[in-house]
This record gives structure tokens, sequence and C-alpha cells, in this order.
């Protein structure tokens, strides 16, 4: 009899911890930037999400052009196009007030991340921030420690990526608005170039490939197993307690 409480109690156990484990994961949006058909020419692409929904446009008075997106982590062996922004701000002007804007809902989701492939020219901005609101109207505020650097100089990808859990108002919102930005370096008031020797210009572009935003959904079958799980206990409790009633 004890070894079967014993089994009921784990089995409990397993349900429980089931409910406690991370839902799985789901793409909100993905974008790679690659022509929706493959055109063989690199310089062609898409700004529409490949997987989940969302819009990737720019704010400031930063454009666009695509390119080659080569040496970023796009399994695509051809016609990899990635998303080059420019002009930015001049020297010592508009920290912070343009770049990138990803807006995606994230209703009934948690545990938001973003995780995308950067590539500096060697006299874009060194320093980006991420920024985030949680409306269409919510001022644009920095993600605590959404600072990246890059830190080997320009015309390399940087793989980057950046947990949303813990921030206010993130999880379950129709109009999640993200947005990338080049900003000053810290504690100035100037750009700095990407690379030793190079000038910060405003002409010097940050290129994105494979921006990617995922979130957690519960899994309808843990609610069930825990459920069942609490239905044994009860059984377990009644179980027990008529034992000790017959002793
Ligand atoms: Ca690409």
């Amino acid at each position: 009899m004890i070894i079967k409480q014993l089994a009921i109690a784990i089995a409990i156990a397993t349900a429980v911890a089931t409910l406690a484990q991370p839902a799985h994961a789901v793409v909100v949006a993905q974008w790679n930037f690659n022509s929706t058909t493959p055109d063989g020419n690199a310089n062609t692409g898409w700004s529409t999400p490949i997987a989940g929904a969302g819009s990737a446009g720019l704010f400031g008075y930063t454009s666009y052009y695509y390119s080659s997106g080569s040496g970023s982590t796009d399994p695509a062996l051809a016609d990899n196009t990635a998303w080059f922004t420019r002009p930015y701000p001049a020297q010592g002007t508009g920290d912070k007030a343009a770049g990138v804007m990803l807006t995606v809902s994230t209703l009934d989701l948690t545990n938001i991340l973003v995780s995308w492939d950067q590539l500096h020219a060697d006299n874009a901005s060194k320093y980006v921030q991420v920024l985030y609101a949680t409306s269409d109207s919510a001022p644009l505020q920095d993600v605590p420690g959404g600072l990246f650097s890059a830190t080997l100089g320009g015309n390399t990808w940087y793989s980057r990526s950046l947990d949303l859990s813990n921030l206010p108002g993130v999880n379950n919102n129709a109009s999640l608005r993200l947005a990338i930005v080049p900003t000053f370096a810290p504690g100035t008031a100037i750009y700095e170039a990407s690379s030793p020797g190079s000038s910060y210009g405003p002409n010097g572009s940050l290129a994105y490939d494979m921006v990617t935003i995922t979130g957690q959904v519960p899994e309808p079958g843990a609610l069930a197993l825990f459920l069942a799980g609490a239905g044994a206990l009860g059984l377990l409790f009644r179980v027990r307690g008529t034992a000790r009633q017959a002793d």
C-alpha cells in the first residue's frame, strides 16, 4: 500500500511539475528579409514576416535598402538579403531618435524574447539600444540591459538577443512596440564609430537579419494533467483517511 501511495504521490508531483514548466515557445514574428520567391538577387527583399505576424518599419527620418545578408545566421545559402538602414542623425544629435520599429501582438503570451542579427558599418554607431512601448501612444523607453556594442568592430555580424520577460506590460499586449536605435557612447553626447580608426557618419548603415520575436503559451494539456493530479490527490487523501478509520 505504501508503494502504491508513493507512486500516486510521484504522479501528482510530476503533474504539478509539468504545470510549472515553461510552456512551449511560439514564434510571434520572424523576418529574414529575403525575397518571397528567390530571384538570385540579394539586393531585393521583403520586410513582411516569414512566420507569425507583425510589422517592421522605421521611425525618425532613417530609410532602408536591401543588400546581401551574407554572414548572418540566415540558413538561406543563396539569395540571402538583409535589411540595411540609414541615414542616422548627425554627430552629436538625435540620440535614440531614429531606427527600426517592430510592432507585434503578444496576446495570451508570456516570456517574450527578441533576437536578431546585426551588422554595423565601420562608421555606424558602435552602440545601439533596444527600446519598447506598451501601446501605440506610450513613450518609448529603454529596455534594461538592452544596450549593445560592436565589440569586434564594424563589418561583423552580431547575433543578439534580449529577454523581455520581466518587463511590465509586455505580455498579453495587442500592440507591443520594440525599437532598435543607435545611441551615444555611454557617458558622452557623441556617437562612437563601430571600427577603431573610423569616424562616425550618418550614412553608416545598421543592417538586420533573422529578426525573431518569440513567446510562450500555456500548454492546455498541462492544466488537464494538473486537474487530474488534484483529483488523484483528493482520492489519495480519501483512501488514507478511510484506512486510518479502519485502523
Ligand atoms: Ca536574410
